[in-house]
């Protein structure tokens, strides 16, 4: 072979080789590099001194990436496990945090720890990033833990008072608690509700501060009435999910929970129909917003109560139809009848009438319905009955004008009263009747 073709062999290999590192030019550089992890000892526990260390990474092309360390022991836990990554500059602080689910099963209870902080001592850090053809890299060194905090939050003896709640505001199982005992101060603690089918969409529920401080330890109480008594709407009736997770500063992450089943939820609504008395003497009905009889007589109505809400209304007796003198009420009633059901109840709505010169509200009091227009079922020993949603009831009444009243001229008119929650504007003074009492 002649020099020159030897010389010209040498130069179409050289330019063969420069065509191909320039062609493959992003093969040049491996696909893993500048890796450091620094400093290289931490201590984990939220003082602000070396808390976290840096880990820093490039990659040049698209990858699955783990972070991971490795005690003497040869155990291997996992920061990052399989994450896909594309090509770029990657930093990340680390705390020692392991994010390698568990159970802790104790005298207190079983929570999931989510993530928790390694114990000190020595490992050695491994970055391996793994490409879709399925070629790894990796580097490696040693980062030393020291004085970390290892106490894992725990939700200790996590309780839902009353597993089974109706927050409806009728008096009967309205609310729910939800409690823990904490044993480390923390970060944050929540606590909501989900549906399991969903589990996206978080209800909270507010802590009440009662002893310890949102977040410390100690024991907290969370009540429960499903929003309903600030007027909202409470999570549809069913079984839910209830969790509380706590996260301290040093990376712990534990969730605890149960399950809580809501059934007749809702916020009661119901109303005077029309807004109308039927006022009468016993014998027949009165004309107009004013009337004239005479001490002795009787005052007598009809009215209809409406529950348009979507949950039952709780009613108590006396029965609609109750005879009342006007120096009784319904407490002297329970009494003289032995009907503690009389007395106010929370929760129960009842038809009232008053008169300006009452001494106390709505001494007058009824059923929202008859009977028959009733559901009554037995709660707890006690009987208790409804007007069920759609339904209407049928209240009449009457009062025997005994006297002596203060003057003869007196308003009367009617209420619909929701006990110990309120009376709505639109069902307080209704259809109100002067009465002259004495002849025209
Ligand atoms: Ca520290
Ligand atoms: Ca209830």
């Amino acid at each position: 072979m002649s020099l020159l073709s030897r010389k010209g062999l040498i130069l179409a290999w050289a330019l063969l080789v420069l065509a191909a590192l320039f062609l493959g030019g992003c093969h040049l550089r491996p696909m893993l590099y500048d890796v450091s992890v620094a400093p290289q000892v931490i201590s984990p526990n939220a003082d602000g001194n070396d808390d976290a260390t840096n880990i820093e990474y490039k990659l040049t092309r698209n990858a699955d990436l783990s972070i991971y360390f490795v005690d003497a022991q040869g155990e291997r836990f996992y920061f990052r496990k399989d994450r896909p990554r594309s090509p770029g500059d990657y930093r990340v602080l680390w705390g020692g945090g392991i994010n390698q689910a568990y159970w802790l099963e104790n005298e207190f209870g079983r929570q999931l720890v989510k993530s928790w902080v390694l114990p000190d001592g020595l490992y050695t850090w491994v970055v391996e990033a793994t490409d879709a053809e399925g070629i790894t890299a990796r580097a490696e060194g040693q980062i030393e833990l020291q004085a970390g905090d290892p106490v894992v939050p725990e939700l200790r003896q996590f309780t839902v008072a009353v597993p089974e709640f109706t927050p409806n505001q009728d008096g009967l199982r309205d609310r729910t608690g939800i409690s823990y005992y904490l044993n480390k101060d923390v970060e944050t603690v929540q606590v909501y509700l989900y549906d399991p089918a969903d589990p996206g969409t978080r209800y909270p529920i507010e802590e009440q501060e009662r002893v310890a401080e949102s977040g410390k330890r100690g024991y907290h109480y969370y009540d429960y009435d499903g929003g309903v008594d600030r007027g909202a709407e409470p999570p549809p009736d069913g079984t839910w999910v209830v969790e509380a997770e706590a996260r301290d500063l040093v990376g712990h992450h534990v969730v605890v929970s149960d399950t809580l089943t809501i059934r007749d939820g809702g916020k009661p609504r119901a109303l005077v129909v029309n807004g109308v008395i039927h006022w009468g003497d016993a014998v027949r009905g009165l004309e107009g917003t004013e009337a004239y009889l005479p001490l002795g007589a009787t005052l007598c109505f009809t009215t209809y109560i409406e529950n348009y809400s979507r949950v039952p209304i709780r009613t108590s007796g006396p029965p609609s139809g109750t005879p009342y003198r006007s120096d009784q009420n319904f407490n002297t009633l329970a009494v003289e009848t032995a009907e503690d059901s009389y007395h106010e109840q929370p929760g129960v709505w009842r038809f009232g009438v008053n008169f300006d010169v009452s001494e106390t509200d709505f001494p007058y009091r009824w059923a929202v319905g008859k009977p028959e227009e009733l559901r009554c079922e037995e709660i707890e020993g006690q009987e208790q009955c409804f007007l069920d949603p759609g339904e209407r009831g049928t209240v009449s009444g009457c009062i025997e004008l005994i006297g002596p009243f203060p003057r003869n001229q007196i308003y009367a008119w009617g209420g619909l009263i929701h006990q110990w929650v309120g009376i709505d504007a639109m069902n307080n003074y209704v259809d109100r009747l002067l009465i002259n009492i004495g002849e025209p």
